[in-house]
């Protein structure tokens, strides 16, 4: 194998970008991703070794200086990324003084990375502070979830507890919570600031009336991070069909034994026990 389209790194994005639109949560060019590829998965290909074109990233990254990331490019479908991964997808390397990022690989046709692609950066370069293994930064539009910032405060606690206590799943999978910023104009560097500056705490933040973006260390953990997250959202939605009259539900107690069940540590002040 001397092509890099035919790497498992290139063949999991084609995946996970077809998966994700057909649940409808990437419709036209919505959604992009980006994964941090390691040295190792770059190496022994014969066409990502020459630089052929550089994009100015408008601010500074030269905390992930020389690190290589896979990403969709802007105006891109996801519909379409599994059949021309190598026109809707780039392998850039992050030049040294942190400026650009230099294109090895991909977007054949003119393309250049995703719009999003200053908040998916500021995004890893945040979550590598808190986990070095962190490599994936994924954005999408799930239905319920961008459902929920219509109707419900936007809230950390708020709804950090109404997305653990819709399935005992939640908590497990995301003990944090999520974060959420105030609705901004995408594809700027300030909503990159914004959800990078929650990153820190959070895996997943919220951006209402739009989407949520959502971090981890493989393209498997974060894709199920959105999942676990929009199911929560889901079945509320479901609840509130039926009429929103909660008659039971997981009680904060239950939450903590739950998580004590499971080694992980709920955010701090969320749960009232
Ligand atoms: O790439 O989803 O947020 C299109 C978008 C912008
Ligand atoms: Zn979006």
């Amino acid at each position: 194998m001397t092509k890099f389209v035919d790497s498992a790194i290139v063949q999991k994005m084609c995946e996970v970008t077809r998966q994700s639109y057909e649940r409808y949560w990437d419709e036209r060019n919505g959604g992009n991703v980006s994964v941090r590829v390691l040295d190792e998965e770059v190496a022994g290909y014969e066409d990502n070794t020459a630089v052929i074109r550089s994009f100015e990233l408008g601010f500074d990254a030269s905390a992930i200086a020389g690190y290589y990331y896979l990403t969709t490019g802007t105006g891109r479908y996801f519909r379409n990324v599994f059949n021309q991964p190598t026109l809707d997808l780039g392998l850039v390397r992050i030049s040294e003084d942190g400026r650009s990022a230099d294109l090895l690989w991909g977007f054949e046709d003119g393309g250049k990375p995703t719009s999003e692609f200053p908040s998916h950066l500021m995004s890893h370069i945040e979550r590598l502070k808190v986990n070095p293994d962190q490599r994936v930064v994924f954005h999408c539009h799930p239905t319920n979830v961008i459902a929920l910032t219509f109707t419900q405060e936007l809230d950390e606690r708020h709804l950090s507890r109404l997305l653990w206590k819709m399935q005992a799943e939640s908590l497990v999978v995301f003990p944090e919570g999520v974060g959420v910023i105030p609705y901004m104009t995408p594809g700027t560097t300030e909503i990159g600031a914004a959800t990078a500056a929650k990153m820190g705490e959070y895996q997943a933040v919220i951006w209402p009336h739009h989407g949520l973006f959502a971090s981890g260390v493989s393209l498997d953990e974060t894709y199920g991070l959105v999942e676990v997250i929009e199911k929560a959202a889901m079945i509320f939605s479901q609840v509130s069909a039926q009429g929103g009259v909660i008659k039971q539900d997981i009680t904060d107690h239950q939450l903590q034994e739950l998580a004590d069940a499971f080694g992980v540590t709920p955010h701090p002040g969320f749960l009232e026990v």
